[in-house]
């Protein structure tokens, strides 16, 4: 038997009180989400037929995944990053803003403070042997559509093991290690030298691999790198491009790929090129713009606060 409550005075009159409407104090807005929540919750328990202990599971859940730091996991492999992302270019479209790079998530593993560099940068300190070189490079645009010196160019991606530093299992990692900002030169150019990134995989034994085997889904990224573009007087964007052959880059736990942000990859051989570029053995080349917008109103309505970590 399922008892239909939901819909009396009695339950709609307890979802209120429980979320303080009948109290002064206390902050509306945090409110009116709790409300809305909750209010889903017991009507998707009524209408599931949700069990005790089906629900008591839910809530082991909940604190196994703040145990393990998951939470900002298990969002992306959601989809809810990307629909967040998916509203922010819904509103772009509203505004007629045009010509920007496509955003895309940003992922849980960024550190704030890597080390800051003028034009190029080494991301990469040499300990990760299995790498294959990478040279990537290309121009930050402005709104009016030249190239902008002194832009930032956030740069971070995982090892060949698919860890990021400060968040590697192995502990094998330093600190800041393929983390790097890169100031454009004059002329709105960035470059770096790193290695080709392996694709990332959610810890197996984790409380976010655990909920997708049960969804029957698996947890792999496609190898790729991830970017915040900054300037005065524009948007910071936050972008991730994605590496070209990877057997995820048509199906991302994360739902974080784009048809715009699979740039080429180009196997360099030449030893011209290699001397040039200073490249001691053959490496993937990858050339790729970026194009900022103008702030909205004076204000920048894409940028994101939220809690990171200061490395
Ligand atoms: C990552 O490296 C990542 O970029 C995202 C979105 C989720 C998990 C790991
Ligand atoms: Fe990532």
């Amino acid at each position: 038997m399922n008892p239909k409550l939901f819909d009396t005075a009695e339950i709609q009159d307890f979802l209120k009180e429980s979320c303080g409407y009948n109290q002064e104090e206390g902050n509306p807005r945090v409110k009116e989400i709790v409300h809305r929540i909750l209010s889903d919750l017991f009507k998707t328990i009524e209408d599931l037929n949700i069990t005790p202990d089906e629900y008591w599971a839910g809530i082991a859940y909940l604190n196994q995944l703040g145990q393990s730091q998951e939470a900002a996991l298990l969002s992306p492999g959601l989809g809810i990053d990307r629909y967040l992302d998916l509203r922010m270019n819904a509103i772009d479209e509203a505004l007629g803003v045009e010509g920007r790079t496509e955003r895309m998530i940003e992922g849980p593993l960024y550190v704030a403070g890597a080390p800051v560099e003028k034009g190029y940068a080494r991301l990469d300190d040499g300990s990760d042997k299995n790498g294959h070189l990478l040279l990537m490079h290309g121009v930050v645009y402005g709104a009016d559509g030249n190239p902008l010196p002194n832009a930032q160019v956030e740069v971070w991606h995982a090892n060949t093991k698919g860890f990021y530093s400060h968040f590697d299992p192995t502990g094998e990692q330093q600190p800041f290690n393929m983390r790097r900002t890169i100031i454009t030169d004059d002329q709105g150019r960035y470059k770096f030298r790193s290695i080709l990134p392996a694709g990332y995989g959610c810890p197996p034994d984790g409380p976010t691999q655990q909920l997708l085997n049960q969804l029957g889904r698996h947890g792999n990224r496609p190898a790729h790198l991830h970017f915040f573009i900054s300037a005065d007087g524009h948007r910071k964007l936050t972008t991730q491009i994605n590496i070209d052959g990877d057997p995820y880059v048509n199906d991302d736990f994360a739902f974080a790929v784009h048809d715009d942000l699979v740039p080429p990859v180009t196997e360099v051989t030449d030893e011209a090129r290699m001397k040039e570029e200073n490249m001691e053995a053959p490496f993937a080349e990858i050339e790729f713009d970026f194009h900022l917008t103008a702030l909205v109103d004076g204000k920048d309505n894409q940028a994101v606060e939220r809690p990171r970590l200061v490395g």
